[in-house]
């Protein structure tokens, strides 16, 4: 863990873009880091994951960085008798002592992107880490004074919006991290694919991702036993997360292709990465047309938009309709492949 020899870091980016991916455990932070690493590459995108989880030396994506080359969780359990959580925030702050460290490994990965890169780090699912501890915001902030442009991407397991109260507490999580993290934040209700496996909802699916009048949700509340006792304290809750009218949701199944792009382009103008070339000569500019054109290309291919009455029919409504139509077009590509395959003369 020495760092006496590291050189100093030296700052030659321009800007770098990308993403803090956050949320509470199993929410589906490292799943989406593998899915958008796939997606992106596919669209010729370069991207960079950096792990920060000092629990995970293997992440089960490509990893540029790993926080596990400078510190991890089981040593500092080992070396200072500190249970998994403490051990946690022991390695977020031995980051925050180090930064750089980071920076120096970021300018290393990054060196051959032109000065334009794509970067994105995956979090622990320790909720202290983005409600009121402070190395992460402190890392995130120092980052941005590096031109690091940011965007919290917050997920979020789309199964608690089926109970009321679990509800009230995701919402509740994502405004204080909004409200801790201080940077352009989107949230996220993840795995909305497995969302009508859970039965039916009480409201559409816009009521949730809209957050819209809670106050309706308190009748709901008042008839479950356990959380009827705290009445006052569920109203107050309640009035606090409409008078901020901060929170909305986007909906994501990482295997879906509309899901991931509306997510992405949405991310996108957030951190103004749609708005510079990709690289710094002129083919960024046409890699970029290019990038938009597909993305444009592949949302008319799946006939949605990114509406959330579009998410409730294709995921609610007409699942298994969906489901079939989707099959059969991968089925037709994957024939159409194998004829281009057989004749590879004809290949464009
Ligand atoms: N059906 C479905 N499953 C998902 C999706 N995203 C994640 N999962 C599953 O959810 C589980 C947890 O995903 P992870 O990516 O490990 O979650 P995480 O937030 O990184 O978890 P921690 O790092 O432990 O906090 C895994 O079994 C994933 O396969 C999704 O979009 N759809
Ligand atoms: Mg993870």
């Amino acid at each position: 863990m020495s760092l006496d020899n590291l050189p100093e870091p030296s700052i030659q980016h321009k800007s770098a873009f990308g993403q803090l991916v956050t949320g509470p455990p199993g929410a589906g932070k490292s799943t989406y880091c593998h899915g958008l690493h796939q997606f992106l590459t596919a669209l010729n995108r370069p991207i960079h994951i950096i792990n920060l989880d000092p629990a995970v030396p293997n992440p089960p994506y490509p990893c540029s960085i790993n926080i596990t080359e400078l510190i991890d969780l089981d040593s500092v359990m080992d070396e200072y008798g500190l249970g998994p959580n403490g051990a946690m925030l022991y390695c977020l702050e031995y980051l925050e002592a180090n930064f750089d460290w980071l920076v120096t490994r970021l300018d290393e990965v990054l060196e051959n992107e032109g000065g334009n890169g794509y970067v994105v780090f995956d979090t622990p699912g320790q909720v202290e880490l983005w409600t009121n501890h402070e190395s992460l915001k402190n890392v995130v902030e120092r980052l941005g004074k590096l031109e690091y442009r940011l965007a919290a991407v917050h997920l979020s397991d789309a199964h608690y919006i089926t109970d009321a109260s679990k509800f009230i507490s995701v919402v509740l999580l994502a405004l204080r991290a909004m409200l801790q993290m201080e940077m352009p934040h989107v949230n996220v209700l993840s795995k909305i694919d497995l969302l009508s496996t859970y039965g039916e909802l009480p409201f559409d699916l816009s009521y949730y991702t809209e957050v819209q009048d809670l106050s309706y949700l308190l009748a709901k509340l008042d008839s479950e036993p356990r959380a009827a006792k705290f009445g006052k304290l569920n109203k107050a809750m309640v009035e606090l997360v409409d008078d901020f009218g901060l929170v909305g949701f986007e909906t994501l199944a990482v295997e879906d292709k509309s899901s991931m792009i509306n997510l992405v382009r949405l991310v996108d103008k957030m951190t103004g990465y749609i708005f510079i070339p990709h690289n710094q000569d002129q083919e960024g500019d046409m890699n970029m047309i290019n990038t938009q054109a597909l993305f444009g290309s592949i949302m008319s291919s799946t006939g949605r938009g990114n509406d959330v009455r579009d998410v409730q029919e294709r995921w609610l409504n007409n699942k298994e309709a969906y489901d079939e139509f989707e099959r059969d077009q991968w089925r037709e590509e994957w024939e159409e492949r194998k004829r281009k395959a057989a004749k590879p003369d004809n290949n464009e």
